[in-house]
């Protein structure tokens, strides 16, 4: 099975770097990191590094490391939470030997020479844990079990979303043992500064609602500017909607220079096959996508308005 597979073939190589999807996200860095700590602690002999852009409003999780290129040569690159090659941070992967995928998105782009997809997984986080109960004689420490505690709640929203399982709340009751500060943690994640409180202030004041359940939020460069949001930041605003009674799906539109980033949000309906039809894709009820003009973001709520009919039929 995968599993061993993959523990084979870190034990094979004396230099492994580990990736992760851009504009990462708790569980992006915390599979990322927490299987490099527990490599690290595992096997202190080899070179481990996680690779590709930080993001300053997550550093409190992990840093990334700074390599060269020449580092790549004769390397395992194992890339965690990313379903398509399209979204690997740092496209240095390429330079590696070998690549090994741990995702748990629909595995839509296979790629790796091994490969362990598990979309029923809630977080890769859940499946790097897993990776360390199944595997042989591996090293869990505190810094491994904060960083894929953290990932977990991030990608179940605090073990809410309905992919959170039993084995989810067994992993997380048995990550919860060792010792790292929870209260500092869920500060990092869930705490925002004023201007991302204001410009949810502004979206509850003007969301739109539709007979079929669905919102609609265009943040425009003007409006982002006004509240002193940037792209990064954007991010922390999607989840705004998710509370209100009535709206079964909702999409933000968010203008950036050369791109009007779209998230999209379901409690129902699968919007994910919208998402592909605009250069994105991700999660049945959560994903993303690409569009380049207003006319083409009224193509997806269009899109949207007919998978809401539907489903209500
Ligand atoms: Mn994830």
């Amino acid at each position: 099975m995968s599993i061993q597979a993959i523990q084979q073939t870190i034990e094979t190589y004396n230099t492994i770097i580990i990736h992760r999807h851009v504009r990462p996200d708790p569980d992006a860095l915390g599979s990322q990191a927490g299987l490099g700590e527990m490599i690290k602690a595992s096997y202190p002999d080899k070179l481990v590094y996680v690779v590709g852009e930080d993001d300053p409003s997550l550093t409190f999780l992990v840093e990334m490391d700074k390599i060269e290129d020449s580092t790549f040569k004769d390397a395992l690159i194992i890339i965690c939470d990313t379903a398509n090659t399209g979204r690997i941070d740092d496209e240095r992967y390429k330079l590696g030997s070998k690549i090994i995928k741990i995702d748990h998105h629909p595995d839509v782009d296979q790629y790796g020479d091994i490969s362990w997809v598990d979309t029923s997984a809630s977080s890769t986080s859940e499946m790097i844990y897993e990776f360390f109960l199944q595997a042989d004689g591996l090293v869990m420490n505190d810094e491994a079990a904060r960083l894929l505690y953290g990932g977990i709640v991030g990608d179940t929203g605090r073990f809410l979303f309905p992919s959170t399982t039993k084995k989810t709340l067994q992993y997380a009751a048995e990550l919860v043992t060792y010792n790292f500060d929870r209260t500092e943690l869920y500060d990092g994640i869930y705490n925002v500064k004023d201007n991302i409180a204001r410009m949810r202030g502004y979206i509850l004041q003007n969301f739109t609602l539709d007979k079929n359940g669905l919102s609609v939020m265009k943040l425009t460069k003007d409006i982002l500017q006004q509240f002193n949001v940037g792209v990064l930041e954007t991010g922390q605003l999607v989840g705004t909607l998710g509370e209100i009674e009535g709206i079964l799906a909702w999409v933000f539109f968010i203008e950036e220079d050369d791109q009007i980033r779209v998230r999209l949000r379901s409690k129902g309906p699968i919007i994910n096959e919208v998402a592909a039809k605009y250069n994105g894709g991700g999660h049945p009820l959560a994903s993303g996508a690409s569009v380049y003009s207003w006319q083409e973001a009224e193509q997806v709520v269009n899109d949207l308005k007919f998978v809401l009919s539907e489903y209500r039929k």
